[in-house]
C-alpha cells in the first residue's frame, strides 16, 4: 500500500511536470516583435529597449523575439503609432506628447511644472491616474504598458544664453508636434516650430531652427552639443515615454504571452528610470566638457517663466477633462502633504 502510494505520488508529480512543460511549449508561439524607438542605441532609450528584449526572450524560453529598431528607422513616433494601430508593427516606445492627437488625455503630461521631482512623477504615473490615461489608448487601437522616464526638459540654442523671458524673443525653437508645446513656447515669446525628433539634428545643423528643449540625457546621446552652444537650466516640464503595443496584435495573444510582455515592461521601466537618473546626474558635467555654455535662471526669472506658463493650464484642463485635471491636482496635493 505504502509502495503503491509512493509510486502514485511519483507518477502524479511526473504528470504535473510534463504538463507544465507542455504548457510552456503551447503557451508561447514563435513570435517576432518589431519594437521601434526614436533615439539611438547608445541612449537611455536604446539601453532599456535591450533590457526589455532580453527579459521577453528569457521569460518565453526564446519563443518571443524582440527586434529592437532604433534611431527612428521605422519612422518618427507619429508614423510608428499609426503602424501599431493598423497592425503593421507590434511595439514601440516614444513620447506621450506625440500621442495627444490620438488620445487627448495624454496632454496631462505636457503641463508645465506639473511635477516637482521624480518621486511625484513616479507616484502619479504608476498610480491610478497614470493607469486611467493609459486605458484611454485602448479605444484608439493601442495598449499602453508602462511609462519610462524621458525626464525634465531643458532649453538649448545656438544664439545666446537664455537667462530671462525676453531672451527667447525671436528664437526659432523646435517643439514636439503637439498643441500644448506650441502654445507654451509661443506664450514665452519664442518662435515655436513643430518638427519630428528625427529631423531635429539636421534642422539645427542647417540653422533652420535655433534651438530645442529636451532632457540632458538626450542632449548628450543625440550629440546636440555639436550644434548648440547654450544650455539654460529651465526644468520646465517632466516628460514621460510610454511603451505601446498594437491592440490588434495584442488581442491575438494568450494570457501567458501578455504576462511576459507586462512583466518585462515593468522590469525595463525600473531599469530605465534608474539608468536615466544616473546618467542625468553626470550629463551636465559631460555637456560642459563638450563645450556647452550652461546657465541657470535666477529664482525671480524662473518664477516669471512659471507664471507665464500657467496660462496654458486652463486649456490643458479642458483638453484632458476637468475630472482628470482635478484628480491629478488632488493627488499631487496629497503627495506634497498639503
Ligand atoms: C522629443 C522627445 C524625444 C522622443 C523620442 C524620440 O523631443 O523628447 O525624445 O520623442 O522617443 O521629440
Amino acid at each position: 500500500m505504502k509502495l503503491f502510494r509512493r509510486s502514485l505520488l511519483a507518477a502524479l508529480s511526473l504528470a504535473a511536470l510534463a504538463s507544465t512543460g507542455a504548457a510552456i511549449a503551447q503557451d508561447f508561439k514563435p513570435r517576432l516583435i518589431r519594437f521601434g524607438y526614436g533615439l539611438n542605441e547608445q541612449s537611455n532609450q536604446g539601453r532599456a529597449a535591450k533590457v526589455f528584449a532580453e527579459a521577453v526572450e528569457k521569460a518565453s524560453g526564446g519563443k518571443m523575439k524582440i527586434r529592437a529598431i532604433g534611431a527612428a528607422a521605422l519612422g518618427p513616433d507619429t508614423q510608428m503609432q499609426q503602424a501599431l494601430i493598423g497592425g503593421a508593427q507590434e511595439m514601440m516606445v516614444g513620447s506621450t506628447a506625440t500621442l495627444v492627437g490620438i488620445t487627448a488625455e495624454m496632454a496631462l503630461w505636457d503641463t508645465p511644472f506639473l511635477f516637482n521631482n521624480t518621486r511625484e512623477a513616479d507616484a502619479v504615473l504608476d498610480g491610478p491616474i497614470g493607469q486611467k490615461v493609459l486605458d484611454k489608448l485602448q479605444d484608439k487601437g493601442l495598449v499602453g504598458l508602462v511609462y519610462w522616464e524621458n525626464g525634465f526638459r531643458n532649453l538649448t540654442n545656438s544664439k545666446r544664453p537664455v537667462g530671462k523671458l525676453e531672451d527667447l524673443n525671436g528664437i526659432k525653437l523646435r517643439v514636439m508636434q503637439n498643441n500644448v508645446y506650441l502654445d507654451s513656447f509661443k506664450t514665452l515669446g519664442a518662435n515655436a516650430v513643430p518638427l519630428p525628433f528625427s529631423e531635429l539634428f539636421s534642422a539645427m545643423e542647417t540653422n533652420t531652427v535655433d534651438g530645442q528643449e529636451n532632457p540632458y540625457n538626450t542632449i548628450l546621446s543625440s550629440k546636440f552639443y555639436e550644434v548648440q552652444k547654450f544650455l539654460s537650466v529651465t526644468n520646465h516640464v517632466y516628460s514621460p515615454w510610454v511603451l505601446l503595443v498594437s491592440k490588434k496584435w495584442w488581442d491575438g495573444l494568450n494570457a501567458a504571452e501578455k504576462k511576459v510582455l507586462q512583466d518585462a515592461a515593468r522590469a525595463s521601466r525600473d531599469f530605465e528610470r534608474k539608468d536615466t537618473r544616473e546618467e542625468a546626474t553626470r550629463a551636465l558635467a559631460d555637456l560642459k566638457a563638450k563645450g556647452m555654455q550652461i546657465n541657470e535662471l535666477s529664482p525671480a526669472e524662473s518664477a516669471r517663466m512659471r507664471d507665464k506658463l500657467t496660462k496654458v493650464n486652463a486649456s490643458i484642463a479642458t483638453q484632458v477633462g476637468m475630472d482628470l485635471w482635478r484628480d491629478t491636482q488632488a493627488e499631487l496635493a496629497k503627495l506634497r502633504g498639503q
